[in-house]
C-alpha cells in the first residue's frame, strides 16, 4: 500500500458517502476513458494534431488575467506544531477560497485542527493545522506532496473559474464566473451598448439552492407554462431539465467561442445512430451540480431521483455501435477534444418492445411526444440537400464541369444537443439533422392550382428523418435508408465546409483543420460527397480533391461477418444520387488501375477488392469504398482486427497493412458507474480517498490494496444488496413476478441474436431445472437459488430471434409456476430493454453472461459495464473479453466454450458430432412439449438442430 493511500483511508465517517465531484477540480493525468485502451489515438490524425482544450481555457479570462490569480503560494511547515502539519497558503483573497481549501482537506480525509488568517498587503495568509484520518501529523513526503498538489490544483482550478482583472467582480463560488465582454468595441456607441449588455448578464447562472429554485420555478411558469403552485413530477422534471440546459448552454457557448478563437483542427464524428438514453442525471453529474440540485429540489418537496425517472430514453440507435457513439461523445467532451458529433434526429426511435403471450410486438417510439428539453432547434442553421435528377456538363469557371441538377430538395435543420464533459467546462455539440420541406425548390407545383396536394407532397420530405431502421446487422439496400444516410452526410459536410471557410479559404489547409471519423460504413457517402463538393463546387482538380479526401477520413468497423457489410444497389444509387455514382465509379477505376500495377491481372482478387460488386444485382460495397479512401481503418478489439486482417479484409490488409489498427472499445464510467450506481461510486471514492477515478479509470487499481478489507467487503455487499432490491422491485413492476434478492441474479441482457446465444442460455436453464427436479431433497438444499434474467430486443424481421424470445417465455412459464422447486430457479424476461433499464439491471447483477460463439462479437461493451459494477462474468473468449481476461486474470471469471481458432474445426466436425446426452435430453423435452408451446418449440428445435450442431453444441463442451 502506498504511503498516500495509507494516509487517505478515511476513518469511515469522516467522508460523505458520495463526495460531490463538483467541489473542486484536481488536475488529473491524461484521462483514460476506455476501460482498457484510451481512444485518443482513434483518429490517427495527420499532423498537426488536434489541439486539446487546455483545462483552464474556458473560464472566459484572458492570459493576463490568469497571471494575476495564480499567485498563490503553498508552504508546508512541520516544525510549527508537535502534533499537526501546518499548510500555509498565501493568496489574494476571493469569496469561496476558504471553502475550496477546506473542501480539499475534507475530501482527502484530513481534519483541520486550527486555522488562522492574516492580512499581508493585498494578500491573505491562511494557516491550517491539519492531521490525518488517524489524528496523526503528516510526515511522509509523498503524501505531503500530493496534498500540496491537490490544494494547488483546486485553488488554481477554482480561480480559473473566478473572474479577475479590473472591472470584474470577484465571485469565488465555482459557478459564479463573470462573462468578459471579449467583443466589446473600443469606443463609441457600440462600446456603450456592449457594456450595457454585459453588465446585464454579468455572471453565469448561480448554483446555490435559492438560485436553482428560482430558475426551476421560472421554467415551471414560463417554459412549461404551469402555475408554480400546481405542477406534477413530470412538469418538475421538464423545468429542472430546462434549468440544467441553461447551464449547459453557457458552457457550450464558451466552448464554441474558445474554439472559434483558437481554430484548432476539429474532429467530426459521423454516426447514423446515437443511443443516448436519459440525459438529466448524466448532465448534472458532469456539470458538477448534482448535489446542489438534489438539495434545491428537496427544499421544494421533490426528490431528484424521482424526477430523473420521469425522463424517457433517447433511443436513436440499435445496439453496441450506437451506445459506443454516445459513450464516445461523453469521453471526447471530458478529454477536452474540439469535437463535433453529427447524426440524424429521428422522430421515431428504436421500437418499444411489448410482450403479448410471450411474443414480441413492436410499437413505435414517438419519443418527442413529451418534448425534448435537451435539444436546441437552430432554425437558422439549415442546408438544402439534393436528391435524384440528372448530371449535366456545363462550361463553368473556365472549364467543363459536371453539374448536378436535382429532382428533389429537402431542407436539413440542425438540432443541437450540448454534451458536457466531466470536470471541465468543455461542452461539445452533437448536431442532429431533421428533414423539413425546402422552400428553395418546388415553387412550380404551387402554380398548378393543386395547392393542397402540393403542400402534402412537400410534407413527405419529413419522412427522411422520421424513423430509425431497427436492424443492427443487416442492410437491405432500401431507398429511404440511402436517403437518410446521404441527407445527414450532406448537411454535415456543408456545415463543416462553412465552418472551415469562416476562417480559411485555401482548401490545401483543409486536412489541417478537419478530421472525419466515420462510425461504420453508414456515413461513407461522405467520401464521394466531399469529392463532389471540392471538384464540382469549389473547382479543385480531381487530384487535389483526392489528396484531401485521403487525408481527412478514417473509419471504424463494428462487424465481424461479411453479411454485416453494407451494399447499395447501383441502380438505386444512380437514381437517388447520380453524381455520386459517377464519382464512385471514377474512384474505383483509379483504384483498379493501381491494383493491376500491384497485383497484375489477378482478376479474382480484383473483383473481390473492387468497390463495385458484379452479379445479379450490381452493388456498391460501402466497406471497400471506405477502406480505399480512409487513412485508417479501425477495429474495435484486438481479435476483431485479427479477423479483419485474416478474413473479412484480407486482400486489403495485404495491400495496405499500415491502414489497419484497433482501439478496443470502452464505456464511460460516468454513465455506467457514477450515474447508475451511486452507492458503489461513493464507496470507491471513499476507499480510494479521491474521486479522480471518474476521469482516470486506471486509478481503480488502487482498490486492490483494500480488497481484503472486511469493512470494504461489508460495505460492498450492502451496496449490492440495495441494488438487488431495487432490481427485484423493478422486475415486479414490469412482469408482476416477485423474486428474492437473496438469490443469485444471473443476467444476459443484449440484442437477441443467434450468435449471442441467448438460446444456449435457455437450454442451460432447462438443464438446470431438470437437474433440480431430479435431485434428492438433501441435494436441493445445497443448490444456490438463482434468478435467470434475460432481456433484449429482436429486430422485427428476425424470425429466429423472435422465436427465442417466445421460447424464453414458454420455459419461464413452466419453471416459475412449478411450486415443487420453489425459489431455487426462476426465469424472468425483462421487456423493452434499453439504456435506462441497463442502468438499473447491471448494478444489481451477480453474474452476467457474454457467451457469443467465439469469433462473432466484434468487441462487446456490455461485459465492461457489468465488470465495473463488480459483477462476475461468464464469458467466451471473444471480442474484447480476450483482453479483459488478460487484465483481470482467468481466475476471476468463468471462461467458457471454444476458442476462436477452435470453432471452424468444430464446425467441420459438426455433421458427425455426437451430442452430449444431457443436451439431447433437453432438446427432447422441448420437443415433447414440456414447455407449454410445444408445436412452436418443435419448429424452433428443428431449425435449431442445424445451428446447434454446427456451432452451439461445440461450445458447450
Ligand atoms: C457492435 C458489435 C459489438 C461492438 C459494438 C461497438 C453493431 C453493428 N456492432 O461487438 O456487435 O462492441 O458494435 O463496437 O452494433
Amino acid at each position: 500500500m502506498s504511503a498516500i493511500s495509507a494516509l487517505l483511508i478515511p476513518p469511515s465517517s469522516s467522508l460523505p458517502l458520495l463526495p460531490p465531484p463538483q467541489s473542486f477540480f484536481f488536475s488529473l493525468p491524461a484521462p483514460l476513458v476506455c476501460l482498457y485502451k484510451p481512444p485518443t489515438a482513434f483518429f490517427s490524425a495527420p499532423k498537426p494534431q488536434l489541439r486539446l482544450l487546455p483545462r483552464r481555457a474556458l473560464s472566459g479570462r484572458d492570459e493576463t488575467a490568469e497571471a494575476s490569480v495564480s499567485t498563490a503560494t503553498i508552504a508546508v511547515d512541520n516544525a510549527e506544531s508537535p502534533d499537526a502539519t501546518a499548510f500555509v497558503i498565501r493568496a489574494r483573497n476571493w469569496i469561496g477560497l476558504l471553502q475550496v481549501i477546506t473542501r480539499v482537506f475534507k475530501i482527502l480525509g484530513l481534519r483541520i485542527e486550527r486555522a488562522t488568517i492574516e492580512v499581508e498587503g493585498e494578500f491573505f495568509v491562511k494557516r491550517f493545522l491539519v492531521v490525518d484520518s488517524h489524528g496523526a501529523k503528516i510526515e511522509d513526503p509523498e503524501s505531503l506532496d500530493r496534498i500540496e498538489r491537490a490544494l494547488r490544483d483546486a485553488i488554481d482550478g477554482a480561480a480559473d473559474r473566478t473572474p479577475a482583472g479590473p472591472g470584474t467582480a470577484r465571485l469565488g463560488s465555482r459557478s459564479l464566473v463573470v462573462r468578459r465582454a471579449g467583443l466589446v468595441p473600443e469606443s463609441g456607441e457600440g462600446k456603450a451598448k456592449a457594456e450595457r449588455m454585459f453588465s446585464l448578464m454579468d455572471g453565469f447562472l448561480k448554483n446555490d439552492p435559492i438560485s436553482l429554485q428560482k430558475d426551476i420555478l421560472d421554467h415551471v411558469e414560463y417554459t412549461v407554462a404551469r402555475s408554480r403552485f400546481s405542477f406534477d413530477d413530470f412538469e418538475a422534471y421538464q423545468a429542472v431539465s430546462h434549468s440544467v440546459r441553461d447551464r449547459l448552454i453557457e458552457r457550450w457557448h464558451d466552448t464554441h467561442a474558445y474554439f472559434k478563437r483558437k481554430d484548432p483542427k476539429r474532429l467530426y464524428f459521423f454516426s447514423l445512430e446515437f443511443l443516448m438514453g436519459r440525459s438529466l442525471s448524466n448532465s448534472v453529474i458532469n456539470l458538477g451540480v448534482r448535489d446542489q440540485y438534489a438539495d434545491a429540489l428537496n427544499q421544494l418537496g421533490f426528490e431528484f431521483e424521482v424526477l430523473a425517472e420521469q425522463e424517457g430514453d433517447a433511443a436513436q440507435g440499435n445496439g453496441g455501435l450506437a451506445r459506443l457513439s454516445a459513450c464516445q461523445m461523453d469521453s471526447l467532451a471530458t478529454m477536452d477534444f474540439p469535437a463535433w458529433g453529427y447524426g440524424l434526429r429521428y422522430q421515431y426511435g428504436l421500437f418499444r418492445q411489448v410482450i403479448l403471450d410471450g411474443f414480441q410486438h413492436e410499437q413505435p417510439d414517438y419519443w418527442l411526444n413529451f418534448g425534448n428539453p435537451w435539444e436546441i432547434e437552430r432554425i437558422h442553421v439549415s442546408y438544402a440537400v439534393k436528391f435524384y435528377g440528372t448530371v449535366e456538363e456545363q462550361d463553368l469557371n473556365g472549364g467543363k464541369r459536371k453539374v448536378w441538377v436535382p429532382g428533389e430538395m429537402v431542407e436539413a435543420v440542425a438540432y443541437d444537443n450540448p454534451i458536457p464533459g466531466y470536470g471541465t467546462r468543455n461542452t461539445i455539440n452533437l448536431r442532429l439533422w431533421a428533414a423539413k420541406p425546402s422552400d428553395l425548390y418546388d415553387m412550380e407545383s404551387y402554380g398548378t392550382g393543386d395547392y393542397i396536394n402540393a403542400v402534402i407532397n412537400r410534407q413527405k420530405a419529413e419522412t427522411i428523418s422520421s424513423v430509425l431502421y431497427p436492424d443492427d446487422r443487416s442492410y437491405q439496400g432500401k431507398e429511404l435508408r440511402l436517403k437518410q444516410q446521404y441527407f445527414f452526410v450532406s448537411a454535415s459536410v456543408q456545415d463543416i465546409i462553412r465552418r472551415f471557410k469562416d476562417s480559411l479559404n485555401d482548401f490545401n489547409q483543409f486536412p489541417e483543420k478537419v478530421a472525419l471519423q466515420l462510425n461504420d460504413t453508414h456515413p461513407s457517402l461522405a467520401i464521394p460527397e466531399v469529392m463532389r463538393v471540392l471538384v464540382d463546387e469549389e473547382f479543385l482538380s480531381w487530384k487535389q480533391a483526392w489528396d484531401i479526401v485521403c487525408k481527412i477520413f478514417s473509419c471504424t468497423t463494428h462487424t465481424v461477418v461479411p453479411e454485416g457489410l453494407e451494399k447499395i444497389p447501383v441502380d438505386l444509387l444512380g437514381s437517388v444520387l447520380p453524381r455520386h455514382l459517377q464519382i464512385i465509379f471514377d474512384i474505383n477505376f483509379s483504384f483498379m488501375e493501381e491494383l493491376k500495377k500491384h497485383f497484375g491481372l489477378d482478376f479474382n482478387r480484383l473483383s473481390q477488392m473492387s468497390i463495385v460488386e458484379e452479379g445479379a444485382v450490381k452493388s456498391i460495397r460501402m466497406a471497400n469504398l471506405s477502406i480505399v479512401c480512409c487513412h485508417t481503418v479501425n477495429g474495435v478489439s484486438r481479435v476483431h482486427l485479427d479477423i479483419l486482417k485474416t478474413k473479412v479484409f484480407k486482400d486489403f490488409y495485404e495491400l495496405w497493412p499500415q491502414k489497419f489498427h484497433y482501439k478496443t472499445n470502452g464505456v464511460t464510467q460516468r454513465r455506467w458507474l457514477v450515474v447508475s450506481n451511486p452507492g458503489l461510486c461513493g464507496l470507491i471514492s471513499k476507499w480510494l480517498g479521491t474521486d479522480a477515478w471518474i476521469r482516470d479509470m486506471d486509478l481503480l487499481m488502487g482498490l486492490r490494496d483494500h480488497a481484503g478489507d472486511a469493512e470494504l467487503q461489508q460495505e460492498w455487499k450492502m451496496v449490492r444488496r440495495i441494488n438487488k432490491i431495487r432490481l427485484a422491485e423493478f422486475i415486479d413492476a414490469m412482469t408482476g413476478m416477485m423474486v428474492s434478492p437473496d438469490a443469485m441474479f444471473d443476467v444476459q441482457i443484449k440484442r437477441i441474436h443467434e450468435y449471442k446465444r441467448q438460446l444456449l442460455n435457455i437450454l442451460g436453464i432447462i438443464y438446470r431445472y431438470d437437474c433440480i427436479k431430479n435431485m434428492k431433497e438433501s441435494d436441493r438444499r445445497k443448490v444456490v437459488p438463482r434468478v435467470c434474467i434475460i432481456g433484449g430486443k429482436a429486430a422485427p424481421g428476425y424470425d429466429m430471434a423472435k422465436k427465442i424470445i417466445k421460447l424464453c417465455h414458454a420455459v419461464g412459464e413452466t419453471i416459475n409456476n412449478d411450486s415443487d422447486i420453489d425459489d431455487l430457479l426462476k426465469l424472468v424476461f425483462i421487456p423493452d430493454f434499453n439504456v435506462s433499464v441497463a442502468e438499473l439491471v447491471i448494478p444489481g447483477s451477480d453474474l452476467s453472461q457474454h457467451i457469443s460463439t467465439a469469433g462473432h462479437e466484434a468487441s462487446g461493451t456490455g461485459s465492461m459495464k457489468f465488470l465495473m459494477n463488480g459483477c462476475l462474468l461468464l464469458a467466451t473468449a471473444d471480442g474484447a473479453t480476450i483482453e479483459i481476461i488478460e487484465e483481470i486474470g482467468e481466475d476471476n471469471m468463468f471462461l467458457f466454450g471454444a476458442k476462436v481458432h477452435e470453432v471452424p474445426k468444430l464446425r467441420e466436425k459438426a455433421e458427425n458430432h455426437r451430442v452430449a446426452l444431457q443436451f439431447a435430453r433437453v432438446l427432447s423435452q422441448i420437443c415433447l412439449g414440456w414447455y407449454v408451446m410445444a408445436t412452436l418449440a418443435m419448429r424452433i428445435t428443428s431449425n435449431l438442430s442445424v445451428t446447434l450442431l454446427k456451432g452451439v453444441v461445440t461450445s458447450i463442451s
